[in-house]
């Protein structure tokens, strides 16, 4: 089934490119691609898994994960150097990372340890999950309910010293660290509704950045120079990305459309941002200008089970 969507989609964007190229345009005057990125995300066949597919939708996307758990593999995160994935395991209830083609998965034993650094008496069902990289591929910041409250930790990207730094019995998820290494981005319920806050890498200095008490506010992405964070809000009335300053300033909505706009991605150069959207009925991948500007569709599914869209750096 999966095959059949994507080929269908391949052939009309050749037709495109063929009718842009007779007309004298210049396709690369409309997107300026970083030539030869990837994508990778989570595909619900029966389960969820982790594939990778080129940023111009086309070609047969290379499936890296096999899970048969119920939630299977989901948030696929690049490591720096584009070579490996992290990503949220139901199969091994926490954080894994493979090779991204495919081979060489490796769970990180971020339950071990927890089990060692927090002191905590082993319980089995807890979770972890959204791990993002710091710049210099070492370490791993993750979300995970192991206390009993999800909070945010790092660990070494070998699941060794994992390290908690939020501990409040509020909700926190969502980490992503900042492209200088310095800071953390993540989402905390703690002042009564999803709030975008930011501390430094140590867990120290916690602040909310949106304040908006009566809107869910998630996702925070750093934009490759760190200078903006794109997230998602409800607070225009239905689901939006956004873009904003690093320091919470000019928080403008970028997306603009009555339906479900989710999951931002930066590109490497920060030209442009992919997402996920339910616009057109069917949940596909979009990629704009990071102004919001010129979205263009490039997956074309028939159903609702692409999600984690994420640009390879
Ligand atoms: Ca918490
Ligand atoms: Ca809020
Ligand atoms: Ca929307």
């Amino acid at each position: 089934m999966r095959k059949s969507i994507f080929s269908v989609h391949a052939v009309g964007i050749v037709l495109i490119i063929l009718i842009i190229v007779g007309a004298g345009i210049s396709c690369a005057g409309m997107t300026s691609s970083p030539a030869g990125k990837k994508i990778a995300y989570a595909y619900k066949d029966k389960y969820n898994n982790i594939y990778i597919m080129d940023e111009d939708g086309l070609g047969q996307p290379l499936q890296i994960t096999k899970d048969d758990t119920h939630l299977g593999s989901t948030e696929p995160a690049w490591s720096p150097d584009g070579k490996k994935i992290a990503f949220t395991s139901e199969r091994y209830e926490g954080i894994c990372v493979i090779d991204t083609d495919g081979t060489n998965e490796k769970v990180r034993i971020c339950a071990k340890a927890l089990y060692a650094s927090v002191k905590i008496p082993s319980r089995i069902g807890f979770s972890s999950a959204s791990p993002s990289w710091s710049p210099d591929g070492k370490k791993i910041v993750f979300s995970s309910e192991f206390s009993g409250s999800w909070e945010i930790y790092t660990m070494n990207a070998d699941g060794t010293e994992a390290i908690r730094l939020t501990d409040n019995s509020a909700y926190d998820d969502y980490p992503r660290w900042s492209p200088d290494g310095n800071k953390v981005a993540f989402v905390s319920e703690r002042d009564g509704n999803r709030e975008i806050y930011i501390m430094n890498a140590d867990g120290t200095s916690q602040v909310n950045l949106t304040n908006t008490p009566n809107a869910k506010d998630s996702l925070p992405r750093w934009s490759p120079d760190g200078k903006m964070l794109a997230f998602v809000s409800d607070r225009d009335g239905n689901w939006e990305i956004y873009t904003m300053n690093a320091d919470g300033s000019k928080q403008t909505n970028i997306t603009n459309n009555p339906q479900w706009d989710s999951s931002p991605s930066w590109s490497s150069d920060g030209k442009r941002v992919l997402f996920y959207s339910n616009r057109e009925g069917d949940g596909d991948f979009y990629i704009m200008n990071s102004n919001g500007s010129k979205p263009i569709k490039i997956t074309s599914t028939s159903s609702s089970n692409y999600r984690d869209p994420v640009w390879q750096p």
